[in-house]
C-alpha cells in the first residue's frame, strides 16, 4: 500500500465512521465530517502535537471543532487516536449518558477542548487560547526554554463565519498579532438553509485580510498535500494569525445528497449509506469498520504523542533547574494554586463608597 493509498484508507475510515454513527443516532450531521475529514486528517496526522494516553499534557496543541454539529467526526479522530473513547461509545452517539454527545462538551469527552455548537464559539474561545498561550509563554519562557510553544488549531465554518462573535474575536485576534493560530475553513458554501449564497456573499477571506490576519485557499478539500502545504506555509508566517479557505463540498461521496443541505442535519439514509460507501470502494454491508493499516496508522499519534510529552518533559526539567522559582510558580498555576499569604494582599475598604468595580481593582 503506497502512502496515498493508506492515506485515503484513513479518510474513507473517518468518513464512514461519521456516517454511521450519525445513522446509527437517526440524527445528527454527516455532511461536514465527510467534507472535513481529509484536512482533519492531514492535520491531525502531519501537524497536531498531542498525547492521546494523557489529554492534559500542558504544551499540546489545542484542537478546536468550532461547527460543533459535525462532532461525530471529532469522536472519530479521538477514538483513531488513541483516545479514552472506545468504539462502543461512537455507537451510542447522541443517546442519554454517551461519551459522545450530540455537541461536543468540554470535561465530558477527554480530548475535546471546548464545548462547541453555538457557531463561532469555538472559534472565539480558540482566540481565547491563543491569548492565554501568548501570555504565558511571555511570562514563562526564557532565551534558550521556549517551554510554552504549543499552537491553536481549528476548523471553522461557514455558520461560524456569519456570527458577530467570530468577527470580534477575529478582529482582536489580528490586532494582537497572534500567530499561534491556524483555522482551517470548510468552504463548503452550503449551510441549514440551502446554498451559503442566499445570506452571505461577502469576501471571507478579504474580510480577515483587513482584521490583519494571513489568508490563503485551497481549491480542493480532497487534496491533502495542498492543504499540507498550507499549513507549512502559515507556520512560517509570523505576526499573523491564519486562516486557509478550503473549497469542500458537504458530504462528499454521497451519489444522492452531496452538495445539498439535506446531508447537513439529517442521516444520509440506509440506501444512501450504502451507495456512499461503494463510491468510496468500501463493503457497503460493513458498520462501524476499522481497516487495521488504518487503525495502525492513527495510532501513530499515540506512540508520537508520547515522545513528544517525554521530550517535553526533559525541556521542562532542564528549565526547572536553571529557574526553579519560576518552575515552581508554573506548577501553581497549573494545579490552581495560590500562593502563601494571597490573602494579605487583598486591599481593605472602609464603609460603603461610590467606587467602580474598574477603579477598586487598580
Ligand atoms: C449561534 C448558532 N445559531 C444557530 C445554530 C443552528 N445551526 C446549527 S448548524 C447551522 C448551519 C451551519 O452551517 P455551516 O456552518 O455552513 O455548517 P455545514 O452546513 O457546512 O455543516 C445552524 C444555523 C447554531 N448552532 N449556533
Ligand atoms: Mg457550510
Amino acid at each position: 500500500m503506497t502512502t496515498s493509498d493508506l492515506d485515503r484508507l484513513c479518510i474513507t475510515a473517518l468518513r464512514c465512521l461519521s456516517i454511521d454513527g450519525v445513522q446509527k443516532a437517526n440524527a445528527g450531521h454527516p455532511g461536514a465530517p465527510m467534507g472535513q475529514a481529509p484536512m482533519a486528517y492531514v492535520l491531525w496526522d502531519r501537524h497536531l502535537r498531542h498525547n492521546p494516553t494523557n489529554p492534559t499534557w500542558m504544551n499540546r496543541d489545542r484542537f478546536i471543532l468550532s461547527p460543533g454539529h459535525g462532532c461525530m467526526l471529532l469522536y472519530s479522530l479521538l477514538h483513531l487516536t488513541g483516545y479514552d473513547l472506545p468504539l462502543a461509545e461512537l455507537q451510542r452517539f447522541r443517546q442519554l449518558g454517551s461519551k459522545c454527545p450530540g455537541h461536543s462538551e468540554y470535561g465530558h469527552t477527554a480530548g475535546v477542548e471546548t464545548t462547541t455548537g453555538p457557531l463561532g464559539q469555538g472559534l472565539s474561545n480558540g482566540v481565547g487560547m491563543a491569548i492565554a498561550r501568548k501570555h504565558l509563554a511571555a511570562y514563562f519562557n526564557r532565551p534558550g526554554h521556549d517551554i510554552l510553544d504549543y499552537m491553536i488549531y481549528g476548523i471553522v465554518s461557514d455558520g461560524d463565519l456569519m456570527e458577530g462573535v467570530a468577527s470580534e474575536a477575529g478582529s482582536l485576534a489580528g490586532h494582537l498579532r497572534l500567530d499561534n493560530i491556524i483555522y482551517l475553513y470548510d468552504d463548503n458554501h452550503v449551510s441549514i438553509e440551502g446554498h451559503t449564497s442566499v445570506a452571505f456573499t461577502e469576501d471571507r477571506l478579504k474580510r480577515f485580510e483587513a482584521y490583519g490576519w494571513h489568508t490563503q485557499a485551497v481549491s480542493d478539500g480532497n487534496d491533502i498535500e495542498a492543504i499540507h502545504a498550507a499549513i507549512e506555509a502559515a507556520k512560517a508566517v509570523k505576526d499573523k494569525p491564519h486562516i486557509i479557505a478550503i473549497r469542500t463540498i458537504i458530504g462528499y461521496g454521497s451519489p444522492n445528497k452531496s452538495d445539498t443541505a439535506e446531508v447537513h442535519g439529517s442521516p444520509l439514509g440506509k440506501d444512501e449509506v450504502k451507495l456512499t460507501k461503494k463510491a468510496y470502494g468500501w463493503d457497503p454491508e460493513k458498520e462501524f469498520y476499522i481497516p487495521d493499516d488504518a487503525l495502525a496508522q492513527f495510532r501513530k499519534q499515540a506512540a508520537r504523542g508520547k515522545e513528544q510529552e517525554a521530550e517535553w518533559n526533559t525541556r521542562f526539567a532542564a528549565y526547572e533547574k536553571a529557574y526553579p522559582e519560576l518552575a515552581r510558580q508554573f506548577k501553581d498555576w497549573q494545579a490552581g494554586r495560590l500562593p502563601e499569604g494571597w490573602t494579605a494582599a487583598l486591599r481593605t475598604f472602609a464603609g460603603v463608597m461610590a467606587l467602580s468595580t474598574r477603579s477598586a481593582q487598580a
